[in-house]
């Protein structure tokens, strides 16, 4: 019979730090609330959760380093809304976000969910962080979650 490997959707025993950045905090903050729904709804205790703020994204990936170096987390969930219309350097901010995290998490082993939402408008932004089209900030943490409990069992 085939031997199937997969993350559990239960939070038991695990922790996590949730770095959101402050850069449009009126989504991220929407952002932290599905991230907390999520880890709540599967059993986390807050004695679980650490929260760690930001200036922007372009700050997540040295920020997700050193909380990986601390090996204290058994996932990262990183907050963020790069919205196009703010800035001429949305791709810097933006690439430089999901490359330099995608290094983070390959370099260090440690899960890192990607909840940077990149997007050409506010509305955008809006309806991904709890309106028309979900909340990504719950999707990032199902996500941590699943991916928490699947490396915890391939590493033993
Ligand atoms: N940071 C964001 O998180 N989102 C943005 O849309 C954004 N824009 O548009 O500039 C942004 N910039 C700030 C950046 O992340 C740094 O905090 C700043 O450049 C200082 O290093």
């Amino acid at each position: 019979m085939m031997n199937v490997i997969e993350g559990q959707l239960s939070s038991a025993g695990l922790r996590f730090a949730i770095v959101v950045a402050r850069f449009n905090s009126f989504i991220t903050d929407r952002l932290l609330t599905g991230a907390l729904d999520a880890l709540k709804r599967t059993g986390a205790a807050e004695e679980q959760i650490d929260i760690i703020r930001i200036p922007g994204s372009w700050e997540f990936p040295i920020t997700a380093r050193a909380v990986a170096a601390q090996k204290r987390h058994d996932a990262i969930i990183c907050l963020g809304a790069v919205i196009r219309g703010d800035t001429p350097h949305f791709e810097f901010v933006a690439g430089e976000a999901a490359s330099g995290l995608a290094r983070v998490a390959a370099e260090t082993g440690v899960p890192v969910a990607f909840g940077v939402l990149t997007t050409n408008t506010v509305e955008q932004a809006v309806d991904r962080s709890g309106a028309k089209s979900g909340n990504k900030g719950f999707d990032a943490a199902m996500t941590a979650i699943e991916m928490a409990s699947l490396l915890r069992q391939l590493k033993t």
